[in-house]
Order: C-alpha cells, then sequence, then structure tokens
C-alpha cells in the first residue's frame, strides 16, 4: 500500500514547475492521470531532444509513474470527458497561463461537479500588478529576490541552477493538496490550493528578507565586504559564497583546480571547530593569537585565512580534503560535477538516482523520489508516451462502454488513439 492510493489526480500540469508536483503525487501513490492535447501533447516531450523522434529527457524526468490521456478540452465531446474526469478524480491540477482554467473549468463548475475535488494551481504571480504575466523559472528567481541576492557584488546579479521557480513552486504545491486532502477527511469538502512561483522563491529566500531587516540595524558581519571596509548600500548584496548563516564560508580551490573546472571545496571556519582547522592547515599559533583567536578578530582577515586554507586545500584533492576536515568535524563539501553525481553508486542504493527503461528512447538516468516513506516505498515507472492510457482511462476509470468510446473517437475529440500491438 503506497501513501496517497486511491486518491487521483486530473493532471493539467505541463513544462516543469506542475509536472514536478504531480510526478511527486504519483510516487506517493496517487493515479495521476495526465491530459494532453492531441497530436502535440506537453511541449516539453519535442523540447531539448537528445534522441530523435523519442520523448526527452526534459518530459520523461518530470512524468514519471503518470497515465496519458489526450483530449481535446475545446471539443464538444471532449468537454463530456472532463466533466466525467472531474467526477472521478479527488485533484485538479494545473499551471496554465493565467485566466485559462476559468474559461476552461470554473471553479463554480467544479464544486457542482464534484464538491470533494481540490484545484490545485501554480502561477507566476499572486493577485496583484504582475497576475497577468506568463513566468518562467528565471523570471521567477528575479522577481523572488533570488537573483538580487545571488553572484558576487561587483558581478551581475545571477540566477541558480536550482530550479527553485519551478520545481521548488511544485514542491511546496504538492504539500498544499497533501494538505488540502488531509482537511477534506475531517469536512468532505474541497478547496482552491494555489502556489505563486514568485512567493515559491521568497520562501526559500527567507534569509535573505531577515538579513533586509537587519540591515537598519547595522552592516551585515557575516557578510564578506564587511571585513573588506566595503561599505552596506540599503539592499541585501549579493554575498559571493559567504554562508548565510553566519559562520564564514567560501568555496577554496583543491589539487586539479587549474583543469577541473570543479576541483573546489566549500569550507566553513565554523566557530567551535577553529583550533581544529588551525591544527589541520598547520597554523596552531592561530589558535591563540589575538588576530586570529576569536571570531570577532577573524572577520577582518577572512582573506588572509582563506587563501591559508587554500595553501592547504590545493594540496590535496576535494575528496583528500573531505576525508581528513570530516574526521575533525570541520564542516565542508566537494563541489560534485553532474557527471560525479551521476557516478555515485550510493546515490542508486537509496534510489535517489534510478536507471529506468523507456521503449523509445531505451535506458537513461533520473532522479528518484527524494522524500523517503518507510512504508510508502516509491518505485520509479517510465514516463508514458502521448496518450498511451486513452482508451484505457475511458473504459477503465470512466466506465465508457466501446460504443460511447468510438462516438468520442469519431468526433476527434481524442485525437488518434494509441492503441496496443495486440489490438
Ligand atoms: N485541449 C484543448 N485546449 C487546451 C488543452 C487541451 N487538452 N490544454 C490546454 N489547452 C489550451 C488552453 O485552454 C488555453 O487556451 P485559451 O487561452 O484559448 O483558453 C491554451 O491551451 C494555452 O495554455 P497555456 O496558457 O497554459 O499555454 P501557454 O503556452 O500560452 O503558456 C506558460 C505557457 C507556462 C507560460 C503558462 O502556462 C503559465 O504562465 N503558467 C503558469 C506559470 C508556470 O507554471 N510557469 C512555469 C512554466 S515552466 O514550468
Amino acid at each position: 500500500m503506497k501513501a496517497l492510493e486511491g486518491i487521483r489526480i486530473l493532471d493539467f500540469t505541463h513544462v516543469q514547475s506542475g509536472p514536478t508536483c504531480t510526478q511527486l503525487l504519483a510516487w506517493f501513490g496517487a493515479d495521476v492521470i495526465k491530459v494532453e492535447r492531441p497530436g502535440t501533447g506537453d511541449i516539453t516531450r519535442g523540447q531539448l531532444r537528445d534522441v530523435p523522434d523519442a520523448d526527452s529527457l526534459y518530459f520523461t524526468m518530470l512524468n514519471h509513474n503518470k497515465r496519458s490521456i489526450t483530449l481535446d478540452t475545446k471539443n464538444a465531446k471532449g468537454r463530456e470527458v472532463l466533466d466525467a474526469l472531474v467526477k472521478a478524480c479527488d485533484v485538479l491540477v494545473e499551471n496554465f497561463a493565467p485566466g485559462v482554467l476559468d474559461r476552461m473549468l470554473p471553479w463554480e463548475k467544479v464544486q457542482q461537479l464534484n464538491p470533494r475535488m481540490i484545484v490545485a494551481s501554480i502561477k507566476g504571480f499572486g493577485p496583484g500588478p504582475y497576475e497577468e504575466c506568463k513566468v518562467y523559472e528565471n523570471v521567477a528567481q528575479c522577481a523572488g529576490g533570488s537573483a538580487s541576492t545571488t553572484g558576487f557584488r561587483d558581478g551581475l546579479p545571477l540566477v541558480t541552477g536550482a530550479q527553485i521557480g519551478d520545481s521548488g513552486t511544485g514542491l511546496h504545491l504538492a504539500l498544499g493538496i497533501v494538505a488540502a486532502l488531509f482537511q477534506r477527511e475531517k469536512t468532505g469538502k474541497g478547496q482552491r490550493v494555489t502556489c505563486a512561483m514568485q512567493d515559491g522563491v521568497l520562501n526559500l529566500c527567507r534569509v535573505k528578507l531577515r538579513d533586509q531587516q537587519r540591515l537598519a540595524h547595522g552592516p551585515l558581519t557575516e557578510y564578506s565586504q564587511y571585513g573588506e571596509g566595503i561599505p552596506f548600500g540599503d539592499a541585501v548584496p549579493r554575498a559571493g559564497n559567504d554562508s548565510g548563516g553566519g559562520q564564514p564560508g567560501r568555496i577554496v580551490k583543491c589539487k586539479g583546480w587549474e583543469t577541473d573546472p570543479n576541483a573546489y571545496l566549500y569550507f566553513i571556519t565554523q566557530a567551535p571547530v577553529w583550533e581544529k582547522i588551525c591544527d589541520v592547515i598547520g597554523e596552531p599559533e592561530w589558535k591563540s593569537h589575538p588576530d586570529f583567536a576569536k571570531p570577532s578578530a577573524r572577520l577582518t582577515r577572512l582573506n588572509q585565512i582563506f587563501e591559508r586554507i587554500e595553501q592547504w586545500t590545493m594540496t590535496k584533492t576535494k575528496f583528500e580534503a573531505m576525508d581528513i576536515l570530516n574526521e575533525y568535524d570541520i564542516p565542508c563539501g566537494p563541489i560534485l560535477s553532474m557527471k560525479e553525481i551521476m557516478e555515485d553508486r550510493s546515490l542508486y542504493q537509496t534510489g535517489t538516482l534510478v536507471k529506468v527503461d523507456h521503449p523509445v528512447r531505451g535506458e537513461y538516468v533520473s532522479v528518484g523520489n527524494p522524500i523517503k516513506l518507510s512504508d510508502s516505498p516509491s518505485e520509479v515507472v517510465r514516463s508514458p508516451l502521448l496518450g498511451e492510457h486513452t482508451e484505457e482511462i475511458l473504459r477503465d476509470v470512466l466506465q465508457f462502454d466501446p460504443g460511447r468510446i468510438a462516438e468520442i473517437e469519431h468526433s476527434g475529440a481524442l485525437g488518434e488513439i494509441q492503441r496496443q500491438a495486440a489490438e
């Protein structure tokens, strides 16, 4: 038995943000029925293609464990199918552009058809001046405060590779859906769940809003620029690789950095292990020296300290340095490339990385469910082909008889039905 077994999701999501959410629900055991436009389907099927005519990794890695039905919701017969699906499902999830769902299926109509239904939506912005805007990942990163606080003080604002706007908001929405399902257990009623990508990013940038308010009371002493004597402006600056928690940290070079772009280590000079750090890097006198012994004294000498640390790390590979530092509980982390992560056998053992077979593209590696439930293990099942389950859903979920299915098919509402070879 899986945690969300018996929950059926009507999945109108596309691209990245929404599919992340419904994939998580599917991994927890929900039956996710992905509705796609006949012919084209989710636009990502054909984006960033690496194998000709095969669903892209963009699509396959965001749509595991789902079933696909092709349905034209603007066709009269298609609308009948849509209404039947609303009655048969527990949750509708969508990330259309603003206004699309209201045109397709207003909330009042959903409530008439199925008062228990939860309708969950991702939009770029909440109500306000930007609510009508279409939003993609980097737009959300910029509008949510991430870009202005990422990068180096004297450089451009930067976006991050972590998809905090899309996947981050999908994750927020999944939590909202599960909470609404839990509430429905008691009230019997559905409700709307909405997550704006700007809000999701801002939630993840909470510590930077903290710093914005601290600025009113003086400089942010843990930022490197304080120690370098550079005054603060009126907004939180970009902090380079400074750590956000108040313990000075930086990225330092390791052996091989001249040729390997990832031969680096994140090193935190955490106060409680300062003496051990001094011993490891070969500066034992810094333990008692007035310029270095106390964290406050070190703040104006961080460049000197990290240069010395780097002299030491440059004599070791990042993994050798990790091993030594971990022995002393000195917090540090290797800068792992995607290649190194993909080759890490331990990640396959935990199911965080999985090998998935696909009938058209062959085997590929994906990220499995990062949330582990001891009583609801996730098995990663390949993403569906476009419309692979159209007939199965009409027959088994909606209980339509063959005559009705043929009638809907002839209306053009389903596009071309994908039939199994045996049929
Ligand atoms: N049958 C018939 N029509 C369908 C359909 C179906 N199965 N599925 C969708 N459509 C129609 C919609 O009804 C809509 O038509 P109208 O505008 O006439 O009502 C139309 O397709 C457009 O859908 P869309 O607005 O979602 O697509 P888009 O390419 O215009 O916008 C995006 C894409 C991502 C910018 C927009 O959906 C958006 O802003 N979403 C919210 C924020 C978000 O999730 N962004 C992250 C995207 S990356 O993860």
